[in-house]
């Protein structure tokens, strides 16, 4: 530990105990790397506030001291949003845990229910932050309306904590479903797939929670990673998840649905489709589609692409997406699902058959290039859901209007003088 360090520590660990301030290089090992193990970083302490007013203490005092903070939820983002970097001495403000609601407002996370319920962002009815110099911003009202301005929430909501340390929130609420229902469709190609997705909203309105899109090849690398999961409908190269809630405990949702795919097939919209009859079979459907993102990681690094699309372009983007990477990259393996309602691909890319991955890997910024030049061309964005981190701080300034980056830099400033929040991501 560096001399300078000492006294900062010190006044640290009487702000938040001495169990909370984590220095042994074990210790702070889990709080260094992202999840996908492709960004390490440095930090002389992994700061553990379990309070707003600790959080405020901790900031004020890095803040008198010139001292970086990297915040840190739950450390499962996928672009690096919440990993130090090598360069300078920063603090984190870790958790335990998986992905907590701190880092989802602050990445403004999506998932596989966006389609009914919005992100992150639609769901904040209310934060308190702490701000760059240690004072505390408290809105927890609640109220749906509030026009009084400025909406100053939204600023801190996918902000990484470049801007603020969100400390507590208030969400929107919702009935808890009391009718669920779940299905699998085969699909011929992915113009089928956006047809049922019509056809479904027409049946089932906004019960309609989800729709995922899943690849036969993402069947495969999941099953041959976790070869328990069973291969609900072999053979088609398209399938569609589909979760229908209802608050309802009399809801006619399962046979609705049922009938809606019935319809699906006669019309050849659907090739094949299966309903599940029990928690354990829809569980068992869900976890297929939550682990391909594990099997992917599994498989050796990729090159992930989340984008997003006006759903009716997704077909062309496919179309000529591969067109373009199998010239660049012969044999590249196509890792791609998402969540078609939102028109959000994760469009990953595996090293071909005989490549190693790592090599691969090295030829990030080539592909990148291909993919979001075509998702620019397209009116797509590069970040759909998993936000910029320091995994896209390039593409925003390449693929964002200039007077829009520039925008951003002037709130950071006002927000941040000192660059001492979360340096190095997003702007
Ligand atoms: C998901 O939808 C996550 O499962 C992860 O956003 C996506 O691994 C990915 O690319
Ligand atoms: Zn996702």
């Amino acid at each position: 530990m560096a001399e300078s360090a000492a006294p900062l520590l010190s006044t640290l660990r009487t702000i938040v105990g001495e169990i909370n301030v984590l220095t042994s290089d074990a210790d702070v090992a889990p709080y260094v790397s992202d999840w996908r193990d492709r960004y390490h970083g440095r930090t002389r302490a992994v700061v553990r506030p379990g309070t707003t007013a600790e959080v405020a203490a901790v900031v004020r005092c890095c803040a008198e001291h010139g001292v970086p903070i990297v915040p840190q939820g739950g450390n499962t983002g996928l672009c690096g949003g919440a990993t130090p970097d090598e360069s300078f001495f920063p603090l984190s403000l870790g958790a335990e845990g998986s992905c907590t609601i701190g880092g989802n407002l602050s990445t403004n996370a999506g998932g596989t229910a966006v389609l009914r319920y919005g992100n992150a962002r639609e769901l904040v009815l209310g934060l308190e932050v702490v701000l760059a110099d240690g004072r505390v911003w408290e809105s927890l009202k609640g109220l749906r309306k509030d026009n009084t301005g400025y909406d100053v929430k939204q600023l801190f909501v996918g902000s990484e904590g470049t801007l603020g340390i969100i400390t507590a929130a208030v969400v929107k609420l919702f009935p808890k479903p009391q009718t669920s229902a779940t299905a699998f469709a085969a699909l011929a190609d992915v113009d089928a797939a956006i047809v049922l997705l019509g056809l479904l909203r027409q049946a089932l309105g906004d019960r309609l929670t989800g729709f995922e899109l899943v690849s036969r090849y993402c069947i495969e690398l999941t099953r041959k990673e976790f070869p328990a999961f069973a291969d609900p409908l072999p053979g088609s190269p398209w399938y569609a998840l589909i979760q229908g809630e209802d608050p309802a405990s009399d809801s006619p949702l399962s046979a609705q649905l049922e009938i809606a795919l019935g319809a699906a097939i006669e019309q050849q919209t659907a090739r094949d489709a299966t309903i599940a009859h029990s928690a354990a079979q829809a569980d068992a459907l869900w976890a297929l589609r939550e682990h391909i993102t594990e099997a992917q990681r599994r498989d050796g690094p990729n090159i992930k692409h989340d984008i997003s699309l006006p759903v009716s372009r997704i077909p062309p983007f496919l179309r000529e997406a591969q067109t373009r990477l199998d010239a660049a990259f012969p044999g590249v393996r196509y890792v791609v699902f998402g969540h078609l309602g939102d028109g959000n691909l994760h469009y990953n890319l595996s090293a071909p058959a005989g490549v190693s991955p790592v090599a691969f890997i090295a030829e990030s910024s080539r592909a990148n290039r291909i993919v979001y030049d075509l998702v620019a061309e397209l009116g797509g964005s590069f970040s759909a859901e998993h936000g910029i981190g320091q995994l896209k701080r390039d593409e925003l300034s390449r693929y964002k209007p200039a007077v829009e980056v520039e925008l951003m830099r002037r709130i950071k400033v006002a927000l941040d003088p000192g660059g001492l929040l979360n340096p190095g991501k997003v702007v």
